[in-house]
């Protein structure tokens, strides 16, 4: 059976020591409310990811991620942070292709299927975003956006490299705007992408891919939108700098 996954996207937000203060609240917190197949998964910026993993160690409920990492090995790129780097810190995931990374940072689909590529060498797992804009879902051309970021993103990859990896989809007209697609849409695209995932690998493969939604889910909208049979769970913006909310948010599989 897929895993139901919860995963935090702190974004650029949290100093270093509100930063531990939230994830040892939330780790408390969630402390009890896991169930068997669920993953929790908190993403935080680079400063974070040492301290926070020594202490999800002990905590061994909720499990850590980077939010980038850079296409290369290693080299000179002042400032930037590769895959070896995060996974030397004990974080196992980063999110790749979030649609602020696309958007402000002007990252492709090529570039993101080079940073997939190192993340799974140095075993990084990532957290893959797809979605369309505002103006491609009223042009209607969504579906045809979606299957172009995953052929190009990710189906690259064998069967047992895909399988590694978790899917989020994240409409970009409701990253950071309030909007939240409706359960129903939502469920839409993810029996779509399912489908896209069954064609190129197999209905097995398909089965056990987790497909989050991601785009202003909070505690109130979550309930239905984790109801429907393609979403298995989300990938968490502004709700998961609140420990009591990403929480409930957790509780939704319970
Ligand atoms: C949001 O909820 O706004 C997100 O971007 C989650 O990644």
């Amino acid at each position: 059976m897929r895993k139901k996954i919860v995963a935090g996207n702190w974004k650029m937000n949290m100093d270093y020591q509100e930063g531990i203060s939230l994830f040892s609240e939330v780790a408390n917190m969630v402390k009890d409310e896991v169930i068997g197949n669920q993953q929790i998964i908190v993403c935080s910026p680079f400063i974070h990811l040492h301290s926070i993993a020594s202490l999800a160690k002990e905590s061994e409920n909720v499990s850590v991620g980077a939010q980038n990492i850079h296409q290369e090995d290693a080299g000179a790129y002042t400032g930037e942070i590769s895959a070896k780097q995060v996974r030397s810190t004990g974080a196992e995931y980063v999110i790749l292709g979030h649609s602020e990374r696309r958007a402000y940072f002007g990252e492709s689909d090529e570039l993101l299927a080079q940073k997939v590529n190192i993340a799974l060498t140095h075993g990084l797992i990532p957290i893959f975003c797809i979605g369309e804009t505002r103006e491609e879902r009223e042009a209607g051309d969504f579906f045809d956006v979606i299957k172009t970021q995953l052929e190009k993103g990710v189906f690259h990859l064998s069967a047992s490299d895909f399988s590694k990896i978790i899917l989020a989809y994240e409409p970009v007209w409701a990253i950071g705007t309030g909007l939240t697609a409706s359960p129903e849409q939502a469920q839409e695209v993810h029996a779509f992408i399912r489908k896209q995932i069954e064609a190129k690998y197999g209905a097995a493969v398909a089965d056990e891919t987790s497909v989050l939604y991601g785009g202003s889910c909070n505690p109130k909208n979550a309930p239905d939108l984790f109801s429907q049979p393609d979403i298995d769970g989300g990938l968490i913006g502004g709700a998961s700098l609140k420990s009591r909310d990403f929480t409930d948010i957790v509780k939704v599989f319970n």
